[in-house]
């Protein structure tokens, strides 16, 4: 029988409907996200063909067409009652004898509590007619809210259409909508990326989102509903137990929190209040208490309410993660790059589980965007085990004498002059989004706070690691002038050492023998001790690789490191000003005078600029006409620079599927001298260069690096490669290579002339590779050799 459009439309919107529900109601998505959107395209598509055959409750039916111009009030046919607040264990005895004497229980009766998390978002109301959802209204002051319909409609985990059966035919369910934390994130990001005003915390942005006049801006926040109560139920009835009522909530399609518990007597509530504050920080959503309510509903009903709060229910509050306090005084801290940043030192007040008394403020923006002056009353938040932060001032209490906060013209610690940097924030995609001031201390080494935060970085482990130079010992060695650079830390002699407080002649000789032991480093991780301003470990490896030496990263211009993969110009700049910045220059001369060795690695290959970077290269020269495609297909043709550049109208018209604006806008370049010249120039640099961006090593991860925490060496000469190829192979496995056979070697790769470490390695009895066996390795963890 063929299937009608009537049936089909029917069968799409349950199969929609029912993978909503999976996915936002219970979270367990039963289809792929792709299977989904499929099925919602040709439901659209159906439904654009058959206008007659759309209904209020199609899963296509979420975002509302039309903004409002203003929320309509509604009047709660049954009041929206308020929770009463226990803040301390005697509170909390207290409900319990008052719940007692009122049903005339004998005292010591344990009745039973419905237990859940207390959401910290906006209560709402949801009327269903028939199954059908009808109106979404705010809590509002309890009497009267404002109908946000529209709004609630596109909230995923809100059904459209009661799922199942027996519903009564009027049903208003009750419930909190919240933002989760991951979602609040991610939308602050996003509008702080964009320079628009971010939400204090994910309360507000729920508040906010609900606010909305126009739905379309309401559906792309991320939205949750769960529902903890009931108001009209008309035709129809529900179970008799508070839990039980919700678990038929949940059977007709709402979302319930999964911590709801039910507990018997007061000791029940308390220790599930203590089970759910442990878990607060690692939940994903925000919860600012638990609530409790008496289980049987019809003990409920003999219960009542006095004054617009149920006697049946409580909320016992958890300690603030937000509180106000004062700030005494905002100061100044320079990091390792010189970096000037405000902190605010506050009257200490208790929040989220710890006393707060100093705050980052980030930079002088977010002083500026908070507003924020010495002396004012400001919103500390804590929350989710992060890192205290101000989030608001409250202009109100702002005394008469709140001084303005002044970036210091010098630096607190060394007094240096403090110069202002560019601060360019980009998005993902690379638009520019946000220019600010950042503010540096110059005296870079000089200063005692860079230099100390720069040598910890030095020595640490993924820098030169040193062992035993940590950041105490590092403040020591600084606090008695005994290091200005790092190159100071070879010089050091035990006897330096020895009159400091904690050392005695071994720990001194310990040290000593530690610094000595990393006179002999790879160049990547050189470049990483250096703590050049944004670069990591990772940029330093790409540095180090596809640069090949400390000689031609020192030289590279920015315009040549964006070449690199993930340096883009910022970053690029960055390392070119810390190059060639004169005091830098001589700390690193003088650095490179007291290491012995620093172990360059080669290129992985001689191949030059190959046709794919030639295609690169005509990308990036702003031929009006030619992106990638056309790149590609020029680059292809032409197959060197050369050929390009000399190519005439007949040449270019004979490239297969070259657009005519690319065959224009290249033909207006080549015959700009100045253009083509700039083009052999770039070009001639990038083949000294020696790069080879295609073959730089992508981002290792861990499953892809099958020798992670394997430490090789390598001995004796191979014959079919360099040993600098060798070691960026193993190294692109994930290995640490070193210098010299010790327990902890996994490997020895042994060539023809191997001596001593050959030795070594039989008597540690370590396994030995020879150059065959090492190739066949290679060629079966898929490593190319040409
Ligand atoms: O999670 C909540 N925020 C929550 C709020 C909850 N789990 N249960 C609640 N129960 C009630 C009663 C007992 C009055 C039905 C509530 C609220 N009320 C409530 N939310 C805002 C005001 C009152």
């Amino acid at each position: 029988m063929p299937v009608t459009i009537h049936d089909e439309i029917n069968q799409l919107r349950e199969q929609l409907n029912l993978h909503n529900y999976r996915y936002y109601v219970q979270d367990e998505p039963s289809i792929p996200d792709a299977e989904y959107d499929r099925l919602m395209q040709r439901l659209k598509q159906l439904e654009s063909q058959h206008p007659e055959l759309v209904t209020a409750d199609s899963p296509t039916q979420r975002v509302g067409a039309r903004p409002l111009t203003a929320f309509t009030q509604v009047t709660h046919e049954m009041p929206m009652l308020s929770l009463d607040n226990a803040f301390a264990e005697a509170d909390m005895e207290d409900f319990n004898r008052r719940i007692l004497s009122r049903l005339d229980y004998p005292v010591g009766t344990q009745i039973e509590f419905a237990c859940e998390p207390k959401l910290d978002g906006i209560a709402v109301s949801l009327l269903y007619e028939d199954g059908l959802f009808v109106r979404g209204a705010t809590r509002g002051d309890g009497t009267t809210g404002e109908d946000i319909t529209q709004n609630i409609r596109t909230i995923p985990s809100v059904p459209l259409r009661l799922r199942g059966e027996g519903f009564p035919r009027r049903l208003e369910v009750r419930g909190e909508v919240y933002m989760p934390r991951e979602g609040f994130e991610a939308l602050n990001e996003q509008a702080r990326l964009q320079g628009q005003k971010t939400f204090v915390n994910p309360r507000n942005a729920a508040a906010g989102s609900l606010r909305q006049l126009d739905s379309r801006i309401t559906a792309a926040r991320p939205l949750q509903m769960c529902s903890y109560s009931v108001g009209i139920v008309e035709g129809g009835t529900l179970p008799g137990q508070q839990d039980q009522m919700l678990k038929q909530l949940a059977q007709w399609g709402f979302r319930l929190n999964p911590l709801l518990e039910v507990v018997s007597g007061v000791a029940g509530c308390l220790d599930y209040y203590q089970r759910i504050l442990a878990q607060r920080d690692q939940l994903g959503y925000e919860i600012d208490g638990v609530v409790f309510k008496v289980n049987d509903l019809a003990l409920q009903q003999k219960l009542g309410f006095v004054s617009r709060a149920p006697r049946w229910a409580i909320a016992h509050k958890f300690p603030a993660q937000e509180e106000l306090t004062q700030v005494r005084a905002v100061e100044f801290q320079v990091g390792r790059t010189g970096a000037v940043t405000p902190v605010a030192r506050l009257e200490p007040v208790f929040v989220g589980g710890v006393t707060v008394s100093n705050a980052t403020l980030h930079n002088m923006d977010e002083i500026a965007r908070l507003d924020l002056r010495v002396g004012d009353t400001v919103v500390i938040r804590r929350a989710g085990d992060v890192i205290p932060q101000v989030v608001q001032v409250v202009p109100e209490r702002r005394p008469e004498d709140a001084r303005r906060v002044e970036i210091p013209e010098n630096c607190p610690v060394c007094g240096s002059h403090v110069e202002r940097v560019q601060r360019v924030l980009r998005s993902k995609s690379g638009a520019r989004v946000e220019e600010g001031a950042a503010y540096r201390c110059v005296g870079r080494l000089s200063c005692k706070a860079q230099r100390q935060q720069a040598l910890i970085h030095f020595a640490s482990r993924k820098a030169m690691d040193i062992d035993g130079l940590g950041e105490k010992i590092v403040q020591q060695l600084v606090e008695a002038d005994l290091v200005q650079s790092p190159a100071d830390l070879y010089r050091l002699v035990p006897a330096q050492l020895e009159p400091l407080e904690g050392f005695a002649k071994l720990s001194a000789s310990n040290l000593y023998e530690a610094i000595q032991s990393r006179k002999t480093v790879e160049l990547a991780r050189l470049i990483y001790a250096l703590g050049i301003p944004d670069v990591g470990e990772e940029t330093a490896r790409t540095l180090a690789l596809s640069l090949g030496s400390m000689a031609r990263i020192r030289e590279a211009l920015p315009d040549t490191l964006t070449w690199l993969p993930d340096i883009g110009l910022e970053v690029a700049t960055e390392i070119h000003n810390f190059f060639h910045d004169e005091s830098n220059k001589e700390a690193l001369d003088d650095l490179l005078d007291m290491l012995e060795k620093v172990e360059e690695t080669g290129e992985l290959s001689s191949k030059q600029a190959s046709i794919a970077s030639l295609a690169q290269l005509l990308e990036r020269v702003n031929i009006k006409g030619v992106a990638k495609v056309g790149a590609e297909r020029l680059a292809e043709h032409f197959g060197s620079l050369e050929a390009v550049l000399t190519a005439d109208a007949d040449a270019l018209a004979a490239v297969p599927k070259l657009s005519a604006k690319a065959v224009k806008g290249l033909l207006s370049c080549i015959a700009d001298v100045a253009w083509v010249e700039r083009v052999q120039s770039l070009e001639q640099q990038l083949r000294t260069f020696g790069m080879h961006w295609e073959s730089a090593p992508a981002h290792t991860s861990a499953d892809n690096e099958p020798l992670a925490d394997q430490t090789w060496v390598l001995t004796g000469t191979l014959e079919s490669m360099g040993r600098n190829e060798a070691k960026a192979y193993l190294q692109q496995l994930g290995a640490k290579v070193a210098g010299s056979v010790s327990a902890k070697t996994s490997c020895v790769v042994a060539g023809p002339g191997a001596g001593s470490k050959l030795a070594q390695a039989n008597k540690h009895g370590i396994q030995v590779m020879n150059e065959a066996d090492f190739l066949d390795y290679l060629k079966q963890q898929g490593i190319d050799l040409a």
